[in-house]
């Protein structure tokens, strides 16, 4: 017999078609022989790598980034031949899988190349990605003085390949663009100070290559928060030339209906009293699947009206004013649009003090992402 999982109505539907869309509307705007690198790291924003990556690739994607070795791994079981780059730092005790299995790797130090010698391979060569630092102040090197030495270290060693050379802007979403200008300037003086430049030069997340400066699109793009159609700020969102369609929604259904009398309260501490008779409802989701207690009050969808959370959300469970006695199993969407009404995540980043990146990433492995 198959074991049945997801038996708990809470899930997170990922909208495939939307993320197809995306990456279509944006291949359309950029340059012919543009290539698109798409940004799935942190399960793909929390949206769920595996899918997302299949839906993007489909779409035109060439390439996948991912942040970190374990990533990597991961995804290169589902994905054995798509170029594949870690984006963040890498340990050099991972050079052998990198060799073996052609993932390129991010270097900003001849000191990490220095020890990743160490774990050399004999047969295969490893490619590599130069960081530069322009501003961002994360990782990369920031002056002729070290990246001269660097490039000359890997284009002598017979075990690398320099395949990339990249940066990351800070301020690409912003109006002003001073920050951004002089990051450019530097990563242009560093690229020209190079003997030759390598294959793939990206500098541009959306923002970048869609509105701040079509010329720094150069040979690939990386696409990341655009892809799940959301935007990297309100301002991008007034100038996209193309509108975009939000892949994520969380919903859930009424585990329980009750009616509380006037005066009644509810959940921990009893923060909640009934001022006159209602009905709740609860529902089968808590903190623990990342609707940190920070949402109580937030509102949630239910027969196409809005209501919202009362009381204090627990760790599995949470309570929610229903505008009439319905029936358990009512749907109840947290995220997406249900009748006319739409939740989206920037409204639960504006009720968390954060930006929308950070939503779905939060939004724990309890939930289960299954997709349309
Ligand atoms: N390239 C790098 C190196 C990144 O770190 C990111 C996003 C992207 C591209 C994609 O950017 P976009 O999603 O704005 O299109 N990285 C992060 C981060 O580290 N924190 O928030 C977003």
């Amino acid at each position: 017999m198959d074991i049945q999982t997801n038996y708990r109505p809470t899930k997170a539907v990922i909208d495939l078609q939307a993320i197809e869309h995306n990456v279509a509307s944006l291949r359309q705007h950029l340059q012919q022989g543009v290539q698109i690198i798409a940004v799935v790291k942190a399960n793909a924003y929390g949206h769920g790598d595996v899918e997302v990556a299949k839906a993007a690739i489909k779409a035109g994607a060439t390439m996948l980034a991912v942040a970190t070795p374990d990533e990597a791994v991961h995804m290169r079981a589902h994905f054995p031949k798509t170029d594949m780059l870690i984006l963040g730092a890498t340990p050099p005790n991972f050079i052998p899988y990198a060799a073996k299995e052609n993932i390129t790797l991010t270097v900003f130090s001849t000191d990490w190349l220095e020890r990743a010698a160490a774990y050399l391979p004999q047969s295969q060569p490893v490619r590599l990605h130069i960081k530069i630092d322009s501003g961002m102040g994360r990782i990369g090197v920031n002056s002729r003085e070290e990246l001269i030495p660097l490039y000359e270290s890997i284009i002598a060693s017979p075990h690398f390949i320099l395949d990339g050379i990249f940066t990351h802007f800070a301020t690409a979403d912003e109006e002003d663009s001073l920050y951004f200008d002089n990051q450019v300037s530097l990563f242009k003086e560093l690229l020209m100070a190079l003997p030759s430049k390598p294959r793939l030069v990206h500098v541009a997340n959306t923002a970048t290559a869609l509105v701040k400066d079509t010329s720094l699109q150069y040979d690939a793009v990386r696409f990341g928060i655009s892809m799940y159609g959301l935007l990297p700020s309100s301002y991008i969102g007034e100038i996209l030339p193309f509108p975009i369609q939000p892949a994520f929604s969380l919903q859930t259904e009424l585990v329980h209906v009750k009616q509380l009398k006037a005066g009644q309260s509810l959940g921990y501490g009893a923060t909640f009293t009934a001022e006159e008779d209602i009905y709740v409802g609860t529902i089968p989701i808590g903190y623990a699947d990342g609707m940190i207690r920070k949402l109580s009050g937030q509102e949630v969808l239910v027969g196409g009206e809005r209501t919202k959370i009362i009381g204090r959300i627990c760790m599995d469970q949470s309570m929610i004013l229903l505008p009439k006695a319905y029936n358990v199993g009512e749907p109840v969407v947290l995220i997406g649009h249900q009748g006319q009404e739409r939740i989206t995540l920037d409204d639960w980043a504006n009720k968390l003090g954060t930006i929308n990146y950070e939503v779905p990433c939060v939004i724990t492995a309890r939930v289960p992402r299954v997709y349309k």
